[in-house]
């Protein structure tokens, strides 16, 4: 497998109840390289450009508010298969079925204050990375 890098994001819940260490920490003890790293605010635009796929789901008003409600960490990580080692390291989607051991696992409860976000492929990598470090 191929040395990667993916785009990881603590949202604005992980930021406000100081877990960026946490994220760093475990994403680095797994063996993964920080290789970008910033804080920002994400407005509106920023959102509905980063979240495209999703701006027409039922849920996107809750989680426009909710995204740009205070700072974000953004991150760009790399190391062999990161894109599916941050994705495993996160754990599901939702944090109530996300398994212990995991960041949303261990942290979470609610599906919109999941804490963290991870590029889901390549692809997707590439584009989100462009989009806050390009
Ligand atoms: P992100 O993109 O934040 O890493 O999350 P996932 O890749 O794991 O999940 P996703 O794209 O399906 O969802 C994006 C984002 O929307 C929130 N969400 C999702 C929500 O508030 N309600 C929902 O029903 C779903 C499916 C959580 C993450």
């Amino acid at each position: 497998m191929a040395i990667q890098n993916t785009f990881i994001m603590v949202k604005p819940d992980g930021v406000r109840r100081g877990l960026v260490g946490e994220v760093i920490s475990r994403f680095e003890r797994k063996g993964l390289t920080l290789e970008k790293i910033r804080k920002l605010d994400i407005d509106e635009d920023l959102a509905r450009h980063h979240y495209a796929e999703h701006v027409e789901k039922p849920f996107f008003p809750d989680l426009l508010e909710f995204i740009t409600s205070g700072p974000v960490v953004a991150m760009q990580w790399s190391g062999e298969s990161a894109v599916s080692v941050c994705r495993d390291l996160m754990g599901a989607t939702d944090p109530k079925a996300a398994s212990p051991g995991t960041i949303r696992g261990d942290f979470g409860l609610e599906v919109t204050e999941n804490l963290v976000h991870g590029s889901d492929g390549i692809e997707s990598a590439e584009r989100e990375l462009d989009i806050f470090f390009g």
